[in-house]
């Protein structure tokens, strides 16, 4: 006879109203007593929701991201016939397991971590993975993400073994193949400053958007591994902007306006096949052992500003492609990119991107390479500036160039050439013949 019980989270103290982010059974799943059904965790701790009773799940009753606080139904649980099912006691609830902002503040905490980079399409690094609070709480202070560890235990379970033999093979194919992991732990970081503003003055808190999650952990990669120069380079565009306000009053009545961002991806094409350095990624084996994947392929990346955030659209082919394609493939995945549409398919695979803050001002910056790319080229407004032409002061439109180029691969004198030859190119496109 079916004897049903409604699994509710039980007594955890002062938590309350947190998310759901795993969901350890599916209904017709066996469980025993104690046997974990979904994990909440909140900014300060991790802890499972275990079974009451021993059965079959018979239905879950939240979904991943939920808030749920105690007393709330998770599950319902068919307890299985003659088995004896002690009701769970407040001492057999899982204990809350510290996370990593709670770690951090002690000082035993201030391990470096051993970062590895998310795969292209992880969104939610660890999510949908399966471990107990005290895994987790051992990856964290490890800094792996579970996502890429390979689960051994019941039911695709990530054990604490599991976790140290990941550890282990990052460390065995050595630094450079960790990418992002040992080869910080010589930075010896201080954590994060902890400050209660509100001490200071009125604040609001507001949650980051997701695309700025993601964004901030490539970044702060980027920024720390990629050893990047910035080489600054002014195009003279007077007559190619000339050329564009004139083609654009011709086209006037098709719609379709040329921009000065479909003339640089262009232009950088054509100097990504004179610098194939420029086009390529550095790849480290299984050995550890590094080496250069030059491409044959283009595919150039622009930097796009939504309301959530930057996102980095891929325009495809270029070589294959004219201006006037360039623009309209632009104007497409930018509005793409305002509605929050691209998918991932639209973000990869870029050789190279650009960084255009041309619409807004500036005089120049130092764009953050986007791995596993080796450059980056941002423009700002461009400006009427005087120049000396052997005789007089000239009246010429300037726009400003800042390559950033990973050193690893570009010297500087390389990454000078290139600009030199954007530059050129852009002051008379007719170089593109040659
Ligand atoms: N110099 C002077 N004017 C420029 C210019 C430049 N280099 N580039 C663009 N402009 C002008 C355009 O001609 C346009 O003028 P009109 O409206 O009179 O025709 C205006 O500025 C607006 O252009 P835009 O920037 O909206 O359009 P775009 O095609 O040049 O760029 C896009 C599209 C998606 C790159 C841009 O909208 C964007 O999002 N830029 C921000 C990128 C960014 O945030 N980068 C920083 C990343 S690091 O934090």
């Amino acid at each position: 006879m079916s004897q049903t019980t409604e699994v509710k989270v039980p007594d955890i103290g002062d938590y309350s109203d947190i998310p759901v982010i795993e969901i350890c059974v599916k209904v017709g799943d066996t469980v025993k007593l104690d046997d974990a059904l979904v994990t909440l965790e909140s900014d300060k701790a991790t802890m499972d929701v275990p079974s009451s009773v021993a059965g079959v799940v018979k239905e879950i009753r939240v979904a991943l991201g939920d808030r749920i606080s105690e007393g709330f139904v998770v599950a319902v649980v068919d307890a299985a016939a003659g088995a004896p099912s002690p009701v769970v006691t407040p001492e057999l609830i899982t204990a809350p397991a510290p996370a990593a902002a709670a770690v951090v503040a002690t000082p035993a905490a201030a391990v470096v971590p051993v970062q590895v980079p998310p795969p292209a399409a992880s969104l939610a690094p660890g999510a949908a993975t399966h471990a107990s609070p005290s895994v987790r709480l051992f990856a964290r202070e490890l800094g792996v993400d579970l996502s890429r560890v390979t689960a051994t235990g019941p039911k695709q379970r990530i054990l604490r073994e599991d976790v140290t033999a990941f550890i282990k093979g990052v460390m065995k194919a050595g630094p450079a193949a960790s990418t992002g992991g040992a080869s910080l732990g010589g930075l010896d970081l201080l954590p994060w400053p902890k400050v209660d503003f509100a001490k200071f003055g009125a604040v609001e808190v507001k949650p980051l958007a997701r695309i700025k999650k993601i964004s901030a952990q490539n970044l702060a990669r980027n920024w720390v591994m990629i050893p990047a120069v910035t080489y600054h380079e002014d195009a003279d565009i007077t007559e190619l902007e000339a050329f564009r306000v004139a083609l654009n009053k011709e086209n006037e009545k098709s719609g379709i306006k040329i921009t000065m961002l479909a003339f640089l991806i262009k232009a950088c094409e054509l100097a990504l096949r004179k610098f194939p350095e420029f086009n390529s990624s550095l790849s480290t084996a299984d050995n550890g052992e590094m080496s250069l994947v030059l491409k044959k392929y283009f595919h150039i990346a622009f930097a796009a500003d939504t309301p959530n955030g930057l996102v980095v659209p891929v325009v495809k082919n270029v070589d294959q492609k004219s201006v006037s394609q360039i623009v309209v493939e632009c104007g497409e995945l930018a509005k793409k990119a305002r509605d929050g549409k691209l998918g991932p398919a639209d973000m990869s695979g870029a050789c190279f991107t650009i960084s255009s803050l041309g619409g807004i001002g500036g005089t120049c910056f130092s764009p953050i390479v986007n791995a596993p790319e080796v450059a980056i080229l941002g423009v700002n407004k461009s400006v009427m500036k005087p120049v000396w032409n052997g005789r007089e002061f000239v009246p010429r439109l300037i726009l400003p160039m800042s390559l950033s180029a990973d050193h690893r691969v570009i010297d500087g004198a390389l990454a000078t050439r290139f600009n030199v030859y954007v530059a050129q190119l852009l002051a008379d496109m007719r170089r593109a013949l040659i």
